[in-house]
């Protein structure tokens, strides 16, 4: 096993990979920018080594820097968590070149799955449902209307590259299309200096679930179960459920055995999340496969008690999984809350500052993965989250009552976060009802839901 491992991430998740490893009896190392000098991860790992100024690109996305930082320190592997360096193909490449070890899956696998039309061509040759669309990338306008008569309207123009909604167009007509191409690809341009785009129909109102796998280097792939990740704002997920209540067993056992067919056909390594949408009518299809940990990967963690870093590092390290799939047992249902610091009442605008007053809940299956702190300073050079409060219940209802308690006890001075946000979602009908879409979040804030607000309002007062 690894002797000293560094970790190339900050913030909470930093932290999360640091426990894991401690408990292992690897050493660990942090790294940080000069704005995250006073953070935890600093001083909990073994060692810590600065990198450069707060600005990203200048120190947690500065290759160079890394990958001396972990020779320096004798590092023998380097956990990338997930955000800034984890799904960058380069990376992967000059951390093995120097002789380190990724944890996480090969650049192979990544490239693979970053180019997300030819995930969709895989797909298609080897029948794994896929929203009706192009085959791959699109050559001209001429094939773009032709495909789009084909499927018919709504359809979205996705990029090849993309990820994170960038680059995405929903288009209504035919009139509009040319003109949204054009748009898209020059977004795509932008953003991921690659212009290529493709189409598929439009599901109105899906579902978003994905599934949690784990494979080792022996070709032993399972998977931990689904998520649903339908509650979510501008393509950042809010709110997270594990199981989908959308699920019956056998559509279950379904997205179970295609995400290991999947992983199995990118002969994927490590953990891995597949995504689906489900439409209305209880069609799935593949959307994409996220080569990280997740921020989410609590939630799987809490119903199934598998520790996913764990094995990932054990995996890295070619060791074999711990689990069989008849191992895996479901237990429970649970939530995640992402805790963040902005202010809802005002477009969520970021808010940062130095904290204070802070009161963290707890008792049985309440946990709360974050880096805050009295006295700790939220940095507007890097994400909003701030936390993550995750409980577990014997069934849905009690995790949604363990939560609305959770986030009562919850107190965070000095920023505005979005608590009371996740308060009027617990308290919504059709969210403890189950029954929600990826549009819920904009509907309920577009105001044409005033008894939404008024939850909020009721409980918390309109004060600040
Ligand atoms: C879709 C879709 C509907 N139909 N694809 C969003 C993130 C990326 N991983 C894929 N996403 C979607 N792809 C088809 N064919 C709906 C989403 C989607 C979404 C789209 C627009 C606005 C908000 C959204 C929230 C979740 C998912």
């Amino acid at each position: 096993m690894f002797k000293r491992v560094l970790i190339a991430n900050r913030g909470e998740i930093a932290l999360r990979i640091m426990r894991a490893c401690h408990e292992m009896d690897i050493e660990t190392v942090a790294i940080y920018s000069t704005e995250d000098r006073y953070s935890p991860h600093v001083k909990l790992a073994t060692e810590s080594i600065c990198i450069g100024p707060g600005k990203p690109s200048d120190s947690y996305l500065n290759i160079p820097s890394i990958i001396n930082a972990a020779i320096l320190t004798k590092a023998e592997a380097i956990h990338p968590g997930y955000g800034f360096l984890s799904e960058n193909e380069e990376f992967v490449d000059l951390v093995n070149r120097c002789g380190l070890i990724f944890i996480g899956p090969s650049k192979k696998s990544i490239g693979l799955m970053g180019n997300k039309s030819r995930a969709r061509q895989l797909m298609l040759e080897n029948d794994i449902p896929v929203v009706p669309g192009s085959e791959g990338s699109i050559e001209d306008i001429g094939e773009l209307k032709a495909i789009c008569r084909d499927v018919g309207y709504p359809v979205i123009l996705k990029a090849s590259s993309g990820g994170g909604g960038r680059g995405m167009r929903i288009v209504y007509r035919e009139e509009d299309l040319e003109r949204e191409f054009l748009n898209s690809k020059s977004e795509s341009n932008t953003c991921f200096g690659d212009d290529r785009i493709y189409v598929e129909k439009y599901i109105v109102n899906p579902r978003h679930i994905e599934v949690q796998i784990l494979a080792d280097s022996y070709g032993n792939v399972i998977h931990l179960g689904e998520r649903d990740c339908s509650i979510q704002r501008r393509h950042q997920k809010v709110l997270e459920e594990a199981p989908s209540p959308r699920l019956n067993r056998s559509l279950r056992e379904e997205l179970g055995r295609i995400s290991i067919k999947i992983a199995r056909l990118a002969e994927y390594t490590n953990a891995g999340t597949v995504e689906f949408i489900i439409d209305e009518d209880g069609s799935y299809y593949f959307l994409e496969m996220n080569t990280r940990l997740q921020v989410e990967h609590t939630i799987t963690e809490m119903v199934t008690g598998v520790d996913i870093v764990k094995e990932q590092i054990r995996i890295a390290n070619d060791m074999k999984l711990s689990y069989r799939q008849e191992d895996i047992c479901f237990e429970g249902h649970s939530i995640q809350c992402r805790i963040n610091g902005e202010d809802i009442f005002n477009n969520f605008l970021p808010s940062t500052g130095e904290l204070k007053n802070i009161h963290i809940p707890g008792g049985l299956n309440v946990r709360f993965d974050s880096y805050i702190g009295n006295g700790c300073y939220i940095s507007p050079y890097y994400d909003s989250m701030i936390g993550k409060l995750i409980v577990k219940g014997e069934n849905r209802l009690e995790a949604i009552k363990k939560m609305r308690v959770a986030l009562e006890e919850l107190s965070i001075d000095g920023i505005d976060t979005n608590i009371e946000l996740h308060y009027g979602i617990l308290h919504d009908f059709d969210f403890v009802k189950g029954n929600y879409s990826t549009s819920f979040l904009e509907q309920k804030l577009s105001g044409e839901f005033k008894d939404f607000y008024l939850e909020m309002e009721n409980h918390y007062g309109t004060e600040s």
